[in-house]
Order: structure tokens, then C-alpha cells, then sequence
């Protein structure tokens, strides 16, 4: 996970951080129109800046991020009910013996760390053992996804898996987040808190369950594992259904183009490239990050087409976790200053992997 936002104007630290795009500032340019048609949604505008260092030739994009009101109306050709936050439980406790990352104690807000993971044999085999544990602790996720369970009771069963495993859930903590793992519904696009939210299976549709992204991320052996997919609940449909699929074909692509000497961009061509040829919207805000001894480190990943100089070095480690829509790729983020929906209601999937660039190409890392 990388960006996010705060109170009622954003922070940089939106997208610096947790899961988002490392160069957003804030802005105060209001957007006239869209406050216009519809009351209900109050506008937070940003400012796309490069601050990363060790990035130059920075492009200056503009992107929206809008703070949502509850009251809004329901938008039309949306069968499902509009996302709603619940209640979310207490912090769960985690072990004094199990080291904690250096954020968690800080009250610096997390950023991207400057430079990126590079590991030496010993550094790649603590990747591949922080990879393991977390892809062993999404797949049991996973199997518990059906209706009827909460989100908070998969973060309670998240938790404890990672902690009896001897490790810290790394999202806890981080910038200030309050759960274990992340749980995005349908239109969440990223950084779902795990709440009171059944989740669900329309019992009058029989093809109508909920689709579910958990982003799990460990800290084991003073290394972060980073990796998340999108679960259905129940039968989804089948629009539902490609997306995920599509999504997940994005990721692979994108996976198999990595080797060293080949520049970052290659990776938002190739998923947008796949995205494209199905019509589905790539999610520009969040992005994948060098991930290792740090949880979000350069490079930033973009998923979109882009003019990223850089290149992949050997046995460096990194995330791509591309974000794909079916509607709008504008996010609205809610008052809890993590979930971020997109604007339409339309649904969102994502996958995620960790990965380490070999001399042939690239190795998944999260994986059991
Ligand atoms: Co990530």
C-alpha cells in the first residue's frame, strides 16, 4: 500500500506514503463544476509534484482527489449498494517481543525512502521469507472471504496469523492506520480499514457477490513482504468477474516484461497497454514502491503509461500493483482519510506482488 490523505485538506502525504503517488501536494483550486452538480461531494484538490529524490525530469500532472459526504444520492446503472463505512474495532495489540518497524513509534509520517532496495544473497533469502509469509497469510485471507463475514474479523485473523508467526503487520501503525491489513470492497480502490461490514451475496441475485482486494503486508526479519489479489465473494458477475481477471492478467504482463537494464516505464505500458484492449480505466493516483528493509522505498512504479527514466537493477526488490476500473479512475477519498472509492461507484480490483529482479528477468517473491 502507498498513499494517502489527511483531514479535511489533504496533506502531501497522501499519495508519499502508504499507497499512493509519491508527488502529490496540496492545492487549493477548487473545482466549480462538479460542486455544482452535486452538492453532496466536497472537492479536495492536489497537485501532482515530483519531490522523490534520485527522480528527475518530473512531469507536473494534476490529479483530484475529493472528499466524500454520505449523502450522497445513489448514482444510476449501479445494482449494488454504494460502499458505506462501518464500525471499526480496536487496535489490536502485537507482541513487545516482535520488532516493530521504525515508523510505527515515529511520529514523523511515513515517506518514500530515497534510493532504491538493492540485496546482497542473504538480503534476497529474508525477501523471499517475508514474500512467503505474507502470500501464506493472503491466501488464508482469502479462504475466508464469504458472505456473511466481516472485514474486521479477517483483520482479527490476519493479525494473529502474522503475529504467530513472529512478525508485525506492517500496515498497523503506518501513518497512523489502525488495522492490520487492508480490505477494499468493490468500488475501494485501495486502503479499506477492516470494519463492522459483512460482507455480502445479494440472496435475490444469484450472480451478485461482492468482489474483495486484501493487501497484506509483513514485516519479518527487519524485511517487508508486500502482496494482495482480489477475492470474490460468493458468485460474482460476470462483469465483475473479467475485471479481476484482467487485472490479474496486468500484473503477470507486467511481471514478465522486468529484467535488468529495462526501464520502469515499460511496466505502465504494458499493463496499460492490456487494460486498454479491454476498456478498463488504469488507477493513477497509487502506485508500486521499492519495498525491502523499508516499506515504501523508490523506485515509484507507475501502472499508466509514463516517461520514468529509470531503470531495474539486479536484486533489487519492488511492488507492482496495478489498480483497474471499470468506470471512473477518479478517486474519492472518505472522511477516515485512508478508504479511497472511486467517484462513479463503479468497481475497482487490484493484484499486487513483491518481486526481485533476477538475471534472466524477475522472481515472484510473494508467493507460498
Ligand atoms: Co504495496
Amino acid at each position: 500500500m502507498l498513499g494517502k490523505g489527511a483531514s479535511s485538506s489533504l496533506n502531501p502525504r497522501i499519495l508519499t506514503t502508504f499507497a499512493g503517488d509519491s508527488r502529490l501536494i496540496r492545492s487549493t483550486r477548487p473545482l466549480p463544476l462538479l460542486l455544482r452538480s452535486n452538492p453532496g461531494i466536497k472537492p479536495v484538490s492536489m497537485q501532482l509534484s515530483r519531490t522523490l529524490s534520485g527522480i528527475t525530469n518530473l512531469l507536473f500532472n494534476r490529479r483530484f482527489v475529493f472528499k466524500f459526504r454520505f449523502n450522497v444520492d445513489e448514482l444510476p446503472g449501479i445494482k449494488r449498494k454504494r460502499l458505506r463505512p462501518g464500525k471499526v474495532s480496536p487496535c489490536r495489540p502485537v507482541p513487545s517481543d516482535i520488532p516493530q518497524p521504525p515508523y510505527v513509534k515515529s511520529r514523523k509520517p511515513p515517506g518514500i525512502v530515497s534510493g532504491p532496495e538493492v540485496h546482497d544473497e542473504t538480503g534476497i533469502d529474508c525477501m523471499r521469507a517475508s514474500g512467503r509469509l505474507a502470500a501464506q497469510v493472503l491466501e488464508y485471507a482469502g479462504s475466508l472471504v464469504k458472505p456473511g463475514i466481516t472485514t474486521d474479523e479477517i483483520d482479527q485473523a490476519v493479525h494473529q496469523m502474522i503475529i504467530d508467526n513472529g512478525a508485525y503487520p506492517s500496515p498497523l501503525g503506518y501513518g497512523g492506520f489502525p488495522k492490520s491489513v487492508c480490505t477494499s470492497v468493490n468500488e475501494c480502490i485501495c486502503h479499506g480499514i477492516p470494519d463492522s461490514r459483512a460482507l455480502e451475496v445479494c440472496l435475490t441475485e444469484v450472480f451478485d457477490g461482492d468482489i474483495v482486494n486484501i493487501d497484506v503486508t509483513v514485516y519479518l526479519n527487519g524485511y517487508h513482504g508486500d502482496t494482495s489479489k482480489t477475492f470474490y465473494c460468493g458468485e460474482v458477475d460476470e462483469e465483475a468477474k473479467k475485471l479481476v481477471q484482467v487485472t490479474k492478467e496486468c500484473l503477470d504482463k507486467a511481471i514478465s516484461v522486468c529484467a535488468p537494464g529495462v526501464e520502469y516505464k515499460k511496466i505502465g505500458k504494458t499493463i496499460q497497454d492490456h487494460a486498454d484492449i479491454h476498456r478498463y480505466g488504469v488507477v493513477r493516483q497509487f502506485v508500486g514502491h521499492g519495498v525491502g528493509r523499508v516499506f515504501h522505498a523508490d523506485p515509484v512504479i507507475m501502472h499508466y503509461r509514463n516517461k520514468d527514466p529509470g531503470r531495474m537493477i539486479l536484486n533489487q526488490t519492488f511492488t507492482i500493483e496495478p489498480m483497474l476500473t471499470i468506470g471512473s479512475i477518479n478517486p474519492i477519498m472518505w472522511d477516515d482519510n485512508w478508504t479511497v472509492v472511486t467517484e462513479d461507484g463503479s468497481l475497482s480490483a487490484q493484484f499486487e506482488h513483491t518481486i526481485v529482479i533476477t538475471k534472466d528477468g524477475a522472481e515472484i517473491l510473494t508467493q507460498c
